[in-house]
């Protein structure tokens, strides 16, 4: 199976980069993480993109707050999808690393998950990998199958207690 890249621009980013591990592990998706910054180390983060797909990675994660360019620096550099995971910052609540984020140049597109939601980001990288694996697009399903059955005992409950 390919492999997920995850690139935060700061290990202050980990809470959120901590949600799409935990995905990944159930998953039993193999990745690799790394801190490199579109602004402090941008040599590493465009070599880091320039070599992924012959480092055997399928899709690569990249979460960043604030200006955040990371997602959008390293797609330039790979035609591998790349997810970008807009952090909140101390401040505008993540809005500024959204619109960073997803506002892509038509030709170079960085699909964007919710502020925070590493969670999703790693969902979506999952659902490409598993256009070429069966297991994986069935351990996908079960996980879907979960989710609904944990909605409907919840929905059970309050139809009890209201
Ligand atoms: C961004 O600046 C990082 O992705 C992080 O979200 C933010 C702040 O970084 P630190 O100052 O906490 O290292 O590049």
């Amino acid at each position: 199976m390919k492999k997920v890249a995850i690139v935060m621009g700061s290990d202050s980013d980990l809470p959120v980069i901590e949600k799409a591990v935990k995905v990944l592990r159930e998953l039993e998706i193999p990745f690799e993480a790394h801190v490199y910054s579109a602004h402090r180390t941008p040599v590493q983060a465009r070599d880091f993109a320039l070599n992924a797909r012959e480092k055997g990675f399928g899709v690569i994660l990249a979460a960043a707050g604030m200006a955040a360019h990371l997602a959008g620096a390293i797609a330039a550099n790979t035609t591998l999808p790349v997810i970008g995971i807009p952090c909140k910052g101390p401040a505008l609540d993540g809005m500024d690393a959204l619109l960073s984020t997803v506002q892509m140049p038509s030709g170079i597109p960085v699909a964007t998950v919710g502020i925070g939601n590493g969670a999703n980001a790693a969902l979506l990288a999952a659902q490409i990998l598993a256009l070429s694996d069966d297991a994986l697009a069935d351990r996908l399903t079960l996980r879907r199958r979960k989710e609904s059955e944990a909605v409907l005992a919840k929905d059970a409950g309050i139809v009890e207690r209201l």
